[in-house]
């Protein structure tokens, strides 16, 4: 599939876009393989942001390894390709995967908020793209406020179950606005999925996932940057991505480049410069190099 100009203006002017079928049945079976990998090999991160007798919500992110098992079909997929094709930029890097598995009789949504408090970085190109590998009714997927991307950035929520828009850092941000109680005031939009559609989103745009009833829910966000991305600051330093030591290396406005993000696009670089982390030096990277 490629990116048609509608598509990429429609990313710009809204901050998110639904790609039907944007990927092969092969590609979906690979990227599912990964979220089980990702579901094996739990980080320090992992955790079940709410918990109840009806359900489970559970996530973990950029564990020290993905970019290294996730590296096939990140390179070799039409993925960062769709991704340079809505940035209409040739340069795309990899940042970061999270995964989120909602499953059990019924799970509470997602609070609203947007990626970019929590996020050491800013940029026009930047992009996460939304996959999942089961059907989504359009009532129980991920909503999006359109357009917001462009408006102001505010605290993180806290995921608090007893109050969606606690802050993360309660200084420096505006709080959340209470979206869910005032739905009627926002440009909301959601997208029913089936496995190969992808939602691809800016990550300061508002968005939040509805609850879900019934159905086991898995999906994958893979997080990528392009060349206009810079190393930013937030009230307190910013609890992703967790690379040890990068607040350290780099200041304000500068360039987002760091050996823990492997280049992917117009030719894949870096795989080899990822730093071993102590505890993880064993799989993957003991295999790369004994190959
Ligand atoms: O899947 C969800 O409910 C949340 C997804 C999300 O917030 C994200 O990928 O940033």
């Amino acid at each position: 599939m490629k990116i048609l100009s509608d598509q990429a203006a429609e990313w710009r002017e809204h901050g998110v876009v639904y790609l039907p079928g944007a990927l092969d049945a092969a590609t979906v079976a690979a990227a599912r393989d990964l979220f089980d990998w990702s579901r094996a090999h739990p980080t320090a991160s992992a955790c079940r942001f709410y918990e109840s007798e009806d359900g489970t919500f559970y996530q973990d992110l950029c564990h020290p390894e993905a970019a290294l098992a996730y590296r096939e079909l990140l390179c070799d997929s039409v993925i960062a390709d769709l991704v340079a094709g809505l940035w209409q930029a040739p340069d795309v890097w990899f940042l970061y995967e999270q995964i989120f598995l909602k499953e059990g009789r019924a799970m509470r949504r997602t609070p609203w908020h947007q990626d970019s408090p929590y996020l050491a970085l800013d940029g026009e190109q930047m992009a996460v793209m939304w996959l999942s590998f089961d059907a989504v009714a359009r009532e129980h997927s991920l909503e999006f406020v359109r357009g917001s991307h462009r408006g102001p950035l505010y605290d993180g929520s806290a995921f608090d179950a007893a109050d969606d828009t606690r802050p993360i850092y309660a200084q420096g941000l505006p709080r959340l606005p209470d979206i869910e109680a005032t739905r009627a005031d926002w440009d909301i939009v959601s997208f029913a999925v089936e496995p190969g559609d992808v939602v691809v989103f800016h990550p300061q745009i508002l968005h939040g996932g509805a609850a879900t009833t019934g159905a086991r829910r898995r999906t994958l966000s893979l997080r990528f940057f392009g060349d206009d991305a810079v190393y930013a600051t937030r009230p307190a330093p910013a609890p992703a991505p967790l690379v040890a030591g990068l607040h350290e290396r780099l200041v304000a406005g500068q360039p987002f480049r760091h050996p823990a993000f492997p280049k992917l696009r117009p030719a894949p670089a870096g795989f080899e410069d990822i730093p071993a982390v102590p505890g993880h030096q064993r799989s993957l990277r003991a295999q790369m190099q004994s190959a």
